[in-house]
């Protein structure tokens, strides 16, 4: 029904604008040409005016309603996050100075210098010195916006450092899938010819670093204050890892893994604090449109303290046993004790492996 209603306004604005041209010929053609064109002159002198007027208005009022539902107001929530985020500020500030003086002189130069009878249009067709001006300062302005850019992207995509957590990230329509490389650190190799059954992810278990390796899906635990590495994949198409809390994201993509990093400044609980939205979550979002799914690619990322993130660790199991039911400890001997289980057992699973 709205919808009818604001095609009907639009056709009905259309008819009014057609209507008021029609009228404004007949009048050119009764007063003659050039008073006619006289007065056009300063009727679009006068709407070049309110255009402006109406046009800051918008720009003031559009920010007064969005701002608040933007997430910054809430603040980045890695390091990395607080420097990209003062980057964009810098680009605001800079690019708004040059808005706001080009668009008021643009608009107040056509009022002030509409035609007159009295006067006469100055001829000035070219000024090198100015020329140079104005395409020296803004190259100088963009060039070191685009080398902070360019810091920050080789820092989040470089090197991570050495204490990092490292966790896989996979993506395939439509959703995504975590791997923790479990006590040795090191994620198992994988081949997507593997890739069958309940191995989804194609690890080759035949890789001894694979047989601690554990998977999750949709939700990843993360520690807080730590760096955290992501290496990044795709089963099927391009998808792209969005973090929008922490001010990140990466292009995933099959066959070519990416990787990055990032330190966590509050647990999620914090964040319930700040925001002060009990119901707070990290978000990870598909951030490339990959298919008639891709809206329902919504990760949840828990930031835990590191107690907490140890005890969840603990509760997950290797994806081996999984994979491989029969070569769950369990399922051979009889119970294991519940808390030393993981390393009880992999020491149980390590020669089956090899
Ligand atoms: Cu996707």
């Amino acid at each position: 029904m709205t919808n009818i209603l604001l095609i009907v306004i639009v056709i009905m604005i259309f008819i009014v604008i057609f209507q008021i041209s029609k009228a404004s010929e007949y009048v050119s053609v009764l007063k003659g040409e050039e008073q006619s064109r006289k007065q056009n002159n300063k009727i679009n002198a006068f709407l070049l005016i309110v255009f402006l007027v109406l046009g800051l208005i918008g720009c003031w009022w559009c920010n007064k309603l969005y701002y608040g539902k933007t997430l910054f107001v809430q603040g980045a929530a890695s390091e990395m996050g607080e420097k990209i985020d003062l980057m964009l500020y810098i680009t605001i500030a800079v690019t708004g100075v040059v808005f706001f003086a080009t668009q008021i002189l643009l608009f107040w130069f056509a009022f002030k210098y509409q035609e007159k009878d009295d006067r006469k249009a100055y001829y000035f067709p070219h000024n090198t010195k100015l020329e140079l001006l104005w395409t020296t300062v803004p190259a100088i302005f963009l060039t070191i916006l685009v080398v902070f850019g360019l810091k920050y992207w080789f820092k989040m995509t470089g090197e991570a450092p050495k204490n990092s957590v490292i966790i896989e990230v996979t993506g395939h329509q439509f959703g995504w899938e975590f791997r923790y490389p479990g006590a040795d650190k090191i994620l198992g190799k994988k081949d997507y010819r593997l890739t069958k059954g309940s191995n989804s992810l194609g690890v080759d278990f035949n890789d001894p670093a694979s047989l601690d390796d554990m998977h999750v899906s949709a939700t990843v635990h993360i520690p807080v204050g730590k760096p955290v590495k992501f290496v990044i994949n795709a089963q099927d198409v391009i998808h792209d890892v969005g973090l929008p809390h922490f001010r990140m994201k990466m292009d995933a993509v099959p066959g070519i893994p990416t990787t990055l990093w990032f330190t966590p400044l509050y647990t999620t609980d914090e964040m319930k604090v700040r925001t002060g939205n009990p119901n707070f979550v990290y978000e990870m979002s598909c951030d490339q449109i990959c298919g008639k799914g891709h809206f329902t690619m919504r990760g949840i990322i828990v930031v835990d303290t590191q107690e907490e993130y140890l005890k969840y660790l603990a509760t997950l199991e290797p994806e081996y046993w999984s994979v491989f039911p029969d070569k769950k400890p369990g399922a051979l001997k009889t119970a294991t004790t519940d808390s030393t289980k993981t390393k009880a057992s992999l020491a149980a699973i390590m020669p089956a492996g090899n």
